[in-house]
């Protein structure tokens, strides 16, 4: 309960509509939480996993047609369609909100309201923003517990004055895909979503508020938020520098957030400190540098794939407090399993829908075999993670040196290359791309445009979100250098070259010795690319040959990508910045 009479004016408006049976406050408590679970688990909302090997942690189903984020029906409802840009979809505010009052009208029948405040950020800090999700699920309470802070902490933050928080209204009503709405109103600190119980779209604080909306108050306040992980690495001196990183979907942005440092480097003493896999706001600090938080509180990651050696970190913080998320369910040992996991799978178990799974059956290439569903998903608390960072509690944050943009391309970008200066750093954001695998459904290799990972997560017109980008530079006199990497360079049979995981590290030292002017580079027509000499490739089984064909810049190649990226800048729009046009420009020239 709050004293705050916005909120309680909202709660009640909101009240009125959805027409709740009860109203139950969430106030962060272990016993609340219990109760809560117990509850869940008579009703099978979510079953209790095998509490000494995996103690703290369960297991839920969502429905068959609802297990990823929609994008195509995601909505930025601005008052006028050019703040929101070309890229989003848009509807009037006044029309949206009549058209999802009729859906949201007593579709709490029945059902208890949870009131869950929340924080992004540590409640009180100068990065922390306030939000309120009104939900009738208590799997997204529970989920809300692990990835955001919740309850009386945060109220007590929120001062009675303060109107500011972002009124988050979420239902469940009858999950009919064709009624399913995520719904954004920045101009009126509003996020509705409706008719899912998937973590992407209903998990308010994630998607909706920390990228979509907080970006829109970024651009308003000056600062930013971003898709980006956050990790640091300690010297063996002591001394920690940190970068983030902006990757789309399935680039392995968790895997790298949480590496593990190939021994060469462990056993001089280096370590990787993960602050944050998935989403970074950051400020310009009082001395010129860029500060990063992560605003989150926990790891809403991708099951499938994630093992003992693709992320070890990532697999240990799932084994306790964790909510599965549609899984295979071991019916043995009462665990979980998933596609990736091990060469182990359970011989007496329930796929991902609740049905029988022969595991004999499976067929990699027909995903309609697969025991968990591939965008299967596990909530873990960032604290359990064995490398979580020290600073992860700062309030203040973490100074950012280096700001890294990446994509997965078989041929295009070189290994790694360092932009000119900031602006040609926001060109080298704004030109992002990564091709499909043979992993999603669709035809292969096919370049999908996501400048800085943000397509689906700006929460307004993305020329102004460049130009926001262009504009912070002005304020960051201090500034990270941008660079690019690509882990997905193939040969011509199309296998990996470069070996990534771990060895990623090794792209990561020559970037901080870039930013600490201690290495030279070789200057190309798309920005610095390092002497192959100066990647360290001691104890892997590839030759300097290899890296420089790894570093090469195919000037052919990428005449060919400026045609994509002129055909992504005239989708954008006449927003998209003159000082990016210039970039282009320059770019095609270098070309010639
Ligand atoms: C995403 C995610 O879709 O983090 O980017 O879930
Ligand atoms: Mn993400």
């Amino acid at each position: 309960m709050t004293t705050n009479k916005y909120v309680n004016e909202w709660i009640k408006e909101m009240a009125e509509l959805t027409c709740p049976d009860k109203i139950v406050w969430i106030d962060g408590s272990d016993e609340q939480r219990e109760a809560l679970r117990e509850e869940a688990c008579a009703t099978s909302e979510m079953f209790k996993l095998n509490q000494d090997k995996l103690p703290g942690c369960y297991l839920h189903r969502t429905a068959v047609n609802d297990v990823a984020r929609v994008e195509n029906r995601t909505f930025i409802c601005t008052e006028t369609k050019e703040e929101a840009g070309n890229i989003n979809n848009w509807m009037a505010p006044a029309e949206m909100y009549e058209k999802l009052r009729k859906l949201y009208k007593g579709s709490y029948k029945g059902r208890t309201m949870y009131v869950i405040p929340y924080s992004m950020g540590i409640p009180g800090s100068d990065f922390a923003k306030i939000g309120i999700e009104l939900t009738d699920s208590i799997y997204v309470v529970l989920n809300m517990l692990i990835m955001t802070r919740v309850g009386t902490k945060v109220l007590a933050a929120l001062s009675d004055d303060d109107a500011g928080f972002i009124k988050g209204l979420h239902a469940r009503a009858d999950l009919d895909e064709e009624n399913r709405y995520i719904v954004h109103f920045p101009q009126d600190n509003t996020i509705w979503s409706i008719n899912s119980g998937y973590g992407g779209n209903v998990l308010l604080g994630k998607k909706c508020f920390a990228l979509r909306i907080a970006s829109y108050l970024g651009r308003k306040e000056g600062w930013m938020a971003e898709h980006m992980l956050i990790l640091g690495i300690e010297y063996p001196d002591g001394e920690i520098k940190y970068i983030s990183a902006a990757f789309p979907s399935a680039c392995g942005k968790t895997n790298l957030a949480m590496l593990i440092p190939p021994e060469i480097y462990s056993k001089q003493g280096y370590k990787v400190w993960c602050v944050g896999d998935d989403i970074a706001w950051l400020r310009v600090g009082a001395d010129g540098r860029l500060w990063a938080v992560n605003p989150e509180n926990g790891f809403f990651g991708v099951a499938p794939g994630t093992n003992d050696k693709s992320n070890p970190n990532a697999l240990k913080t799932t084994m306790r407090d964790t909510i599965f998320t549609n899984v295979v369910h071991n019916l043995d040992d009462n665990t979980v399993w998933w596609e990736g996991l091990d060469k182990n799978p359970p011989a007496n178990a329930l796929d991902w829908k609740g049905n029988k799974w022969d595991y004999t059956k499976y067929d990699k290439k027909d995903k309609s075999t697969c025991g968990a569903h591939p965008n299967s998903r596990f909530t873990s608390m960032a604290i359990n993670c064995p490398c979580i960072s020290s600073e992860f509690n700062n309030p203040a944050g973490v100074p950012i040196s280096a700001i890294v943009f990446g994509g997965r391309r078989a041929k295009t970008a070189p290994l790694v290359y360092q932009s000119r200066d900031w602006n040609n750093g926001v060109f080298v954001g704004s030109i992002m791309a990564s091709e499909t695998t043979a992993a999603a459904a669709g035809a292969v290799g096919v370049v999908r445009r996501d400048p800085m990972a943000m397509l689906p997560f700006a929460g307004y017109n993305m020329g102004d979100y460049f130009k926001h980008w262009i504009e912070m530079g002005t304020k960051i006199t201090n500034k990270p250098l941008i660079f690019n990497v690509n882990w997905f360079r193939t040969d011509d049979e199309g296998n990996f070259i470069w070996p990534g995981f771990g060895d990623n590290m090794r792209v990561l030292l020559w970037i901080l010795a870039r930013c600490e002017g201690k290495v030279d580079a070789v200057e190309t027509a798309i920005g610095y690319v390092p002497k192959a000499e100066d990647i360290n490739i001691e104890g892997l089984d590839i030759d300097i040959d290899v890296v420089k064909e790894l570093l090469t810049v195919d000037k052919a190649v990428w005449r060919e990508e400026i045609g994509g990226i002129k055909e992504f800048y005239a989708k954008i729009g006449d927003t998209v910045p003159t000082e990016l046009k210039a970039e282009l420009a320059a770019l095609e020239a270098n070309l010639a």
